[in-house]
């Protein structure tokens, strides 16, 4: 099954709202796999955003990425990607739909709550860049018969 990775930011971290969004995952019928409080380093942030390392907010946004310590979650499900992208909303808290996370708890693009993989490659290397092998957990998800039928996994 797929797994991707979600950062919990310091936008969320900051404003208590770690327990409603991992609630949201787990109501969803996703399986938490790793989970970690970590601060992110300045060579983290370079490498894992890279695609704006020319952007001239760059720098403004790895600050913002340091306020605090952030949570760093490993989630498993069947089109697991997609599934937490769709959860989060587009990158403008502002203009992303009611119901989604980013719709329901940011009114910005920087503080937008929540970092998700994109993409299946992206989750593999994002996954691997956060979790070591011995911190992601492989246990049994009792309920999967009540969450998928199981053709669908
Ligand atoms: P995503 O988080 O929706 O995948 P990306 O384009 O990968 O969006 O950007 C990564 C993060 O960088 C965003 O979540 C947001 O916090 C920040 N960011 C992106 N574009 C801007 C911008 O134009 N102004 C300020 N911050 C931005
Ligand atoms: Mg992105």
């Amino acid at each position: 099954m797929e797994k991707t990775l979600v950062i919990l930011k310091p936008s969320a971290v900051q404003r208590g709202l770690i327990g409603k969004i991992i609630t949201r995952f787990e109501d969803k019928g996703l399986q938490i796999v790793g989970m970690k409080m970590i601060f992110l380093t300045d060579n983290v942030l370079e490498v894992h955003y890279a695609h704006l390392k020319e952007k001239p907010f760059f720098k403004r946004i790895k600050e913002s990425m340091q306020v605090s310590p952030v949570v760093a979650m490993c989630l498993k499900g069947v089109s697991v990607v997609d599934v937490v992208r769709a959860m989060t909303g587009p990158t403008n808290g502002r203009s992303a739909q009611a119901g989604t996370i980013r719709g329901d708890f940011s009114v910005s693009v920087q503080e937008n709550i929540i970092h998700a993989s994109d993409s299946v490659e992206a989750a593999k290397i994002e996954v691997k860049r956060f979790f070591k092998e011995e911190e992601l957990f492989d246990y049994p998800q009792l309920m999967l018969p009540n969450i998928y039928a199981n053709d669908e996994y």
